[in-house]
Formats: C-alpha cells, sequence, structure tokens
C-alpha cells in the first residue's frame, strides 16, 4: 500500500458545483475505485487558488488516476470537464506531488 497525493485545477467559482457531485458521486464509480485498491481517498481544495488537493492510499501501480480504461471513469471526466481544468481528453490536469514528510 502505498500514499498518492496530487493536485488538479478547479474553475472559479465552482466549489458549490464540485462538493455537490462529489456528494452525489456514482456508486459504480466508487466501487471501481474501491475495487482497484484505493482509500483514504480525500480531495481538499485551497479556495484562496482553486487548486484541489488529493490524497489517496493505493496498491501498486493502481491510484484513481490510472483507471482511464475504464469507461464509468471517462464517463465521469466528462461530467466533471465543465467545472476543471482538464486535458483533450477530458482528463483532470493532475500534477502528482512528492511526499516530504510522514507520520504514522
Ligand atoms: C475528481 C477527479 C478524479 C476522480 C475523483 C472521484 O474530481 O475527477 O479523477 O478520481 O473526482
Amino acid at each position: 500500500m502505498k500514499r498518492l497525493a496530487f493536485k488538479m485545477k478547479l474553475n472559479p467559482g465552482q466549489k458549490e458545483a464540485y462538493i455537490k457531485r462529489h456528494d452525489e458521486i456514482w456508486p459504480k464509480l466508487e466501487k471501481l475505485l474501491k475495487d482497484s485498491g484505493v482509500s483514504e481517498y480525500t480531495i481538499f481544495l485551497d479556495e484562496e487558488t482553486n487548486t484541489l488537493f488529493a490524497f489517496q492510499k493505493a496498491f501498486g501501480d493502481g491510484g484513481s488516476q490510472n483507471l482511464a480504461d475504464h469507461p464509468i471513469v471517462q464517463k465521469w471526466w466528462d461530467f466533471m470537464a465543465d467545472i476543471m481544468e482538464t486535458n483533450a481528453d477530458n482528463s483532470p490536469v493532475c500534477t502528482p506531488l512528492k511526499e516530504v514528510y510522514y507520520m504514522d
């Protein structure tokens, strides 16, 4: 099990929409994430910069951002693309972050 963190970007003024959509996250997507070994998946928002900071635990080469081959993930990314900074395929622009400190 490894710890992953990455940042994404929310479009200005979309905090409420982002929270509402995640409050109503699709059960099939959540099941895929869990079945793929993702846990403790937490996303924070820096309201000053609209930067989304994501943390999660994952097995092996897993992780929520490595599931692009699953149609439900692509459908979710298409759904979210109107409120986030995305790549041409609607995947969120995602910057991996380096772990610099950990205390269990
Ligand atoms: C985020 C982003 C991520 C996804 C989570 C559930 O807004 O789309 O890729 O894993 O939602």
